[in-house]
């Protein structure tokens, strides 16, 4: 029986992607190529080995075929794996460290130190449809950054693009030379030049980054964005409740105490926070033909990347198979940090199929700011923590999606499989 139910989702999916596909395959701007092979290698290797892989294919010689592209930096992100990224943070006392940076006390300060290079480079979006990407690290979405409240966030910054870039950190940040603009500290970096961005980690919150050199909007729907989570430092909770909360009331102990377990549930450094199952998804879109309109949608890059594709029903998906929904354990609560890249389009949305999920705007609070909902909007940049739980439900697949049903059927469609 749902066995059934994962073939003819398997369908609707292929017969969607192969249409995307063909839409693209008259674009000029658009190389395609048969990668479908390739495409499926999982990618552990891509993610975080941005600089080391730039630098090792700086000669370039067999990476010719791009045309007018011939960046320092340039090499390919083939084997990036949607699927990877979506937990590639630093997550738990459990201690999933996949995003390398080093950590140091200064000045009585925790430091996070990240090397972010910005390179040119090919990245795939669907089977066989490449695009001319400009990244940090090599990979789109950016890696996402992870500290905590308080913390100082290091960012040594070196741009080996053709373009120049910054970096902008959608934070409270004190001091303007750290804001990452043309018109502030170091400016736009050209090529072959570095700068270091520090900036504390404030306030608690899921939040953007992005590159602001002009022409802004190429800049980021080319791919310079990611994701910076602040988690909140469960002491300055129970000293400040009424920072982290929409709520003018009394705050009694019991509703402190529980603002408290909540921060630490959000906090990577506690065990509580291991039982979380938690996510990074950015919404991001493609204009593969450079028209100032998108052809291509998809949260974290590649279209239909949680769509279904080839299983046995049980949970078990196909080797190399570059789409199969996100496995969920229907026990575990579930935590989406979701952010909204997408260029040339007003809004981007994420609505769930037979469920509802809490909302926290911005993640700046431990209180929802939407409850009980299944559709949520952002606007570009806007983002939000998700909080979904599928105890009750039973074991199958359940689709969530942008509510623009163009956008769903351009790539940005999705399927949860709770087991
Ligand atoms: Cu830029």
């Amino acid at each position: 029986m749902p066995s059934l139910d994962y073939s003819s989702a398997a369908d609707v999916t292929k017969r969607l992607e192969e249409r995307l596909v063909e839409s693209l395959t008259g674009e000029t701007s658009v190389s395609r190529r048969t990668v479908l092979g390739g495409l499926g290698v999982a990618g552990s290797a891509a993610v975080g080995l941005g600089s080391s892989r730039a630098a090792a294919s700086s000669d370039h010689d067999d990476e010719d075929d791009h045309g007018n592209f011939g960046a320092v930096g340039e090499y390919r992100d083939l084997d990036f794996d949607p699927h990877e990224f979506l937990t590639a943070f630093n997550t738990g006392g459990s201690g999933q460290d996949n995003v390398p940076q080093q950590v140091y006390e200064e000045d009585g300060r925790t430091v996070r130190e990240f090397e972010f290079t910005a390179v040119d480079t090919t990245i795939a979006i669907a089977p066989g449809v490449e695009f001319q990407a400009w990244a940090y690290n090599g990979q789109v979405p950016g890696p996402t950054i992870r500290a905590v409240e308080g913390d100082l966030i290091r960012v040594k910054f070196t741009n080996l693009g053709r373009h120049a870039h910054t970096i902008h950190p959608h934070l409270k940040n004190l001091n303007p030379r750290m804001d990452g603009i043309p018109q502030n500290g170091p400016g736009v970096l050209d090529t072959g030049e570095s700068f270091t961005y520090e900036w504390i980690a404030q306030p608690a919150g899921t939040h953007f980054y992005h590159c602001h050199s002009l022409p802004l909007k190429e800049h980021i729907h080319r791919g310079l964005y990611g994701t910076i989570i602040v988690d909140p430092d469960p002491e300055r909770v129970r000293e400040n409740p009424r920072e982290y909360v929409n709520y003018p009331g009394p705050i009694t102990d019991d509703f402190r105490e529980q603002l408290v377990e909540e921060a630490k549930s959000r906090n990577h450094e506690y065990a509580e926070n291991d039982a979380v199952n938690e996510m990074v998804m950015v919404m991001n879109s493609f204009d593969t033909n450079f028209d100032g309109g998108n052809e291509v949608y998809a949260a974290n890059t590649r279209a239909f990347g949680y769509g279904v594709g080839d299983t046995d029903g049980e949970g078990n998906w196909t080797a190399g198979e570059t789409k199969r929904p996100i496995q969920i354990n229907k026990n575990e609560r579930q935590r989406v940090y979701l952010s909204n890249a997408t260029e040339f389009d007003l809004i981007n949305s994420f609505h769930t199929h037979s469920q509802f999920f809490d909302y926290y705007d911005h993640g700046t609070t431990l209180t929802p700011t939407l409850k009980n909902v299944d559709t949520i909007m952002q606007c570009q940049a806007q983002r939000g923590i998700i909080e979904i739980d599928y105890s009750d439900h039973q074991p199958g697949l359940y689709m969530f999606h942008a509510h623009q049903s163009e956008f769903a059927e351009l790539g940005w469609m999705s399927f949860f499989e709770v087991v």
